[in-house]
């Protein structure tokens, strides 16, 4: 590979990527502008395209600007020279397209490699001639992002259809990356991404050939990615959200992220502020000249001043550590810019906690004060009859409903097992992945890539844009094979479960299990330098209560193995496939229900993270009936039988005969194991058939307590007739019908947040619990609504007291608190602004303003809406029309709190900031914020509380 001139004499000791830090730590470094646009100025004719070399060529060339590169080199080389000129820091070899698969549509493939080689040659001259000790210029070997696509299908009729895979974009990009490196690059640049599979083949590729040079003792070549936002919905073409993307590509450690093309620098800005947000690594910001404009000879028209004006802005926000220009730029624009950024100072590298931070079409980040995370079990085929008849049929379709609704019903990310031996698992996996990749309400998730045939996994990486999970390696082939497959996996930018199980077999006690798992734990941060956070152990969960002795503490070390690893092995997480611990008890779903519940109560303590669960089999704690749960929990703990109720019934004796039975009933329990008493009263369950839905001892209840029941276990059946209920009783006495909703469903309600809060609901429950609520709310709005019209043809006064603009954030698609909050405000004669689920921050203000809004609402039940939500108050206090009008900001939802809000939140924004524990103190909050009389004294009140929190917090922190 190549030789390069001893130009630098500061520099030969620092390797490329230690200079551009140093440098990049100073200043705003300069990318060049397009090369297109310049070479369009020199009006080449096909002849000109050809050269003497390629007279003959049987196909038309003019267009193929890497041709150029062999045919017209002093073009090429005059352009570099005049970026440089213009004080470009880095110049962008003539590559883009320069690829065995983008060069097919010239019949030029097989001179790819050529072309690369010399395109790096001649950049590499000319900026050698304008590299000085002092200022030494830099070369990126650009690689584009080819005209065909992994994640979408080119067949409208086949959303699983594919004309090109991961290893052919692989194999081109791998050949240019190796001649971009012997024509003598700096750095390399995977640009204008459009679609995030094909940079990460791209990234593979490079990652491939880094491990050779390591090997060679040479040092990592920097590698800098540019994503392109081609529309506003904020994604890039294949869908994925900006965070989403930068979660896919992180694993490459490069040295910038930023975007480029599309839109211009105007309509780019929320994009690059998010990303200048999100990037623990630099940021590299070069738009298109504006918008495209087809009337002009270039295509676009944004002069230098206005472009750099942008830019200048960018780097003012501190949003930029490199910047330059893309189509429509000229070396005039890169001037431009260079003169206005020259006394800007660089973007801060923000610090960013270690987090597991996945993707599939949008971002799911796992961190230190994560929920414990539900895995949809149901797409496996060896875990599920039902999806395996599918996927045997070929019935993809229907395949794709299961994965839906895991989803739907909470699973926040989805296991896919195609271990079958009928199927061809590979094909399988492959299929069924390209067809998720067209649903983007599935596919909004992480993979998680379930196999024990590696091939298959790889497979399947080769599939997913997102930032998955691989499941699973582990040490069962030794060291050799264990660091190969998890090298593997770092390069396709997965992160992985490691099981407990090494060359002698899977473990089973506490002892092997974190024995295995700290042995894996160094290998994996040491030897491949792994992310600790991307590291996720499974102890191994096995069925209890079995029947054979050596399997009864199965559960106990896995819990115990669990808290281990979080005490000992920081950053990794802990994962397990819940419903193997019951399956002892299979055919009998109550039974299996109360054993996952219990189990996960303890596991979640102890400090898992995920799980492969059921969602449709997983209980309440609190809610399970005291018998069933002792006995469940004495072979979860492997405890000896607790029998409470017995030692109840011989206290309750009152006379001698009672208690001589009570106590030979006592004895005779004690002699059993905890296992048979499971197995005896598991046996009444299904006799039973005590499915929770189908016994309804609870309709004999008070309506108010079967409004909750009905919320914490997800029950439509009678929520209608229930609410109907409640408000004929209201109405009887002379109340209203918002009365239902902010007594009896609302304290349901809280029951469910309360049990969430506390870890004994899980999301799918609660998602359940939004859907009971709904109907509810449903039934009462024709109500509401008559009561309204009735007010108001008695002449009593209905029109609105004021204006709320409510959302949940950004990242966010929880929204039951908040339609409540909707109802109830409205009811109270507020008008309301509902703008749905995942709004982001620039939306939310702009519709403020547009609407008048005197308060806005946000809301969010997951940990990073909270981050969101302080990002929104900063910027109400960075846009005048909110800051000079103190417009309020209302912060709800179930992690939301008032420490949060006071420490967190409210410092942002001069305006007041209130947490609004639930929605029915949105009324009372909202009312003293809208009128004048009672405003003053409700936010004094506010700050001197926000004030007092802050200082215990402080104190707390400091002690
Ligand atoms: N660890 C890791 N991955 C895993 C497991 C694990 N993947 C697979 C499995 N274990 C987790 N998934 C399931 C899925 C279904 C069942 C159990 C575990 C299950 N299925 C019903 C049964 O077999 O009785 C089938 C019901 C039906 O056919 O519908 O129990 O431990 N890393």
């Amino acid at each position: 590979m190549a030789s390069r001139p001893p130009l630098r004499p500061t520099s030969l000791l620092m390797t490329i990527e230690q200079q551009l830090r140093a440098l990049l730590a100073q200043r705003i470094l300069i990318l060049d502008g397009a090369m297109g646009t310049m070479i369009q100025r020199y009006r080449l004719t096909e002849e000109q395209y050809r050269g003497e070399r390629f007279a003959d060529f049987i196909h038309d060339v003019k267009g193929n600007n890497e041709l150029l590169s062999l045919t017209q080199p002093t073009v090429i080389a005059e352009i570099h020279e005049a970026y440089l000129a213009a004080g470009a820091d880095i110049i962008e070899t003539n590559t883009f397209g320069a690829t065995s698969i983008a060069q097919s549509d010239y019949g030029m493939s097989a001179l790819a490699r050529e072309m690369n080689l010399e395109s790096a040659r001649l950049a590499r001259a000319a900026c050698d001639k304008f590299s000085t000790p002092q200022r030494r210029r830099y070369v990126a070997g650009a690689l584009g992002p080819q005209p065909r696509t992994a994640s979408i299908s080119p067949d409208v009729n086949d959303p699983g259809a594919r004309n090109v895979t991961f290893d052919e974009l692989c194999a081109a990009y791998h050949e240019q990356t190796l001649a971009l490196i012997e024509g003598g690059i700096d750095l390399l640049l995977v640009e204008t991404v459009f679609d995030t599979l094909n940079a990460k083949a791209a990234i593979f590729a490079i990652e491939q050939i880094q491990q050779q040079l390591a090997d060679q003792g040479r040092p990592r070549i920097p590698v800098m990615i540019s994503g392109t936002v081609t529309d506003a919905s904020g994604r890039i073409l294949s869908g994925q959200t900006v965070e989403a993307f930068w979660n896919s590509v992180r694993h490459v450690q490069p040295l910038t992220i930023g975007l480029n093309c599309a839109l211009g620098a105007a309509l780019m800005r929320p994009y690059v502020e998010e990303l200048s947000r999100l990037a623990d690594t630099f940021v590299c910001v070069y738009p298109n000249a504006g918008l495209p404009n087809p009337m002009s000879e270039t295509g676009f028209d944004e002069t230098p001043d206005v472009t750099s004006a942008l830019m200048a802005e960018f780097a003012g926000s501190g949003f930029v550590n490199i910047a330059g220009g893309c189509c429509g730029t000229t070396p005039e624009h890169i001037e431009a810019i260079a003169q206005a950024l020259k006394s800007q100072s660089p973007r801060a590298v923000p610090d960013r906690p270690q987090a597991l931070r996945l993707s599939g079409l949008e971002p799911f980040t796992i961190d230190d004060g994560a929920l414990f995370v539900n895995v949809g079990e149901r797409t496996n085929v060896t875990g599920s009859k039902a999806f395996a008849r599918l996927i045997l049929a070929g019935q993809y379709d229907d395949a794709l409903a299961v994965a839906r609704q895991q989803v739907e019903n909470g699973a926040q990310v989805i296991d896919i097992n195609m271990d079958e031996a009928m199927l061809d698992s590979v094909a399988a996996m492959t299929r069924f992945l390209n067809l998720l990749a067209a649903e983007p309400d599935i596919a909004r998730v992480p993979i998680m890539i379930d196999s024990s045939k590696w091939e298959v996994i790889e497979a399947g990486l080769k599939c997913v844009q997102g930032k998955s999970i691989v499941n699973s390696i582990s040490m069962k082939e030794g060291e050799v094979e264990f660091l190969r497959q998890a090298r593997l996996c770092r390069q396709y930018g997965a992160a992985v479960i490691v099981m407990a199980f090494d060359e002698q077999g899977q473990a089973d006690t506490f002892a092997r299990k974190t024995e295995i798992c700290a042995r894996a734990y160094k290998l994996l941060t040491e030897a491949v330098g792994f992310p600790a956070e991307d590291i996720i152990f499974d102890p191994n969960i096995f069925a209890i209560a079995t029947g054979i002795e050596e399997h009864d503490h199965y559960a106990v070390d896995f819990i115990e193995a669990t808290q281990w690893i979080r005490q000992n092995l920081p950053g990794a997480k802990i994962s397990g496939g819940v419903s193997n611990v019951s399956f002892s008890f299979r055919g009998n779903d109550p039974a299996r229900e109360a054993i996952h519940t219990v189990f996960l109560y303890h596991a979640i303590r102890a400090g898992m993270t995920m799980g492969i669960v059921n969602a449709g089999m997983i209980g309440v704690y609190d809610e399970i009936e005291p018998e069933l749960r002792e006995r469940v929990e004495d072979i979860v703990l492997d405890r000896k039988p607790a029998l409470s109720a017995e030692r109840a019934r011989l206290a309750a004796a009152t006379d001698d005969i009672a208690r001589a039975q009570a106590q030979a009933a006592l004895d005779a329990e004690s002699a059993k194991s905890a296992t048979e008493r499971m197995i005896e009263f598991a046996a009444t369950l299904k006799a039973g058939g005590a499915r929770k839905e189908e016994n309804l001892e609870w309709r004999a209840e008070p309506v108010e307590k079967r409004l909750a029941h009905a919320l914490i276990h997800g029950i439509t059946t009678f929520v209608t007739e229930d609410t109907e209920e409640v408000r004929q009783q209201i109405a009887a006495r002379g109340g209203r019908p918002i009365e239902v909703i902010e007594g009896p469903l609302m304290q349901g309600m809280n029951i469910v947040g309360d049990l969430f809060g506390a870890g004994k609901m899980f999301l799918p429950q609660v998602v359940k619990s939004a859907r009971v609520m709904k109907q509810a709310v449903a039934h009462l709005v024709p109500f509401i609504e008559a009561e309204r019209a009735e007010l108001a043809a008695r002449g009593i006064d209905v029109s609105a007291k004021g204006k709320i603009v409510i959302a949940t954030v950004k990242g966010d698609v929880h929204d039951i608190g908040k339609n409540i909050v909707a109802v109830v405000l409205q009811c109270n004669n507020f008008e309301v602004v509902n703008m749905g689920v995942m709004v982001p921050c620039s939306e939310v203000l702009a519709r403020a303003k547009v609407e008048g809004a005197d308060i806005i609402g946000l809301s969010g039940l997951i940990t990073p809406s909270l981050e969101e939500m302080a990002y929104v108050a900063r910027e109400m206090e960075r846009d005048e029309h909110f800051r000079m009008r103190k417009i309020p900001l209302l912060i709800g939802g179930a992690t939301t709190s008032r420490v949060h809000t006071a420490v967190k939140i409210a410092p942002n924004y001069s305006g007041p900031v209130v947490y609004v524990p639930d929605a029915s103190r949105s009324v009372p909050v909202a009312q003293q914020l809208i009128s004048p009389d009672s405003r003053e004294r409700f936010v004094t009140d506010l700050l001197a509380d926000y004030e007092r929190i802050r200082a215990q917090h402080a104190g707390k922190k400091g002690s």
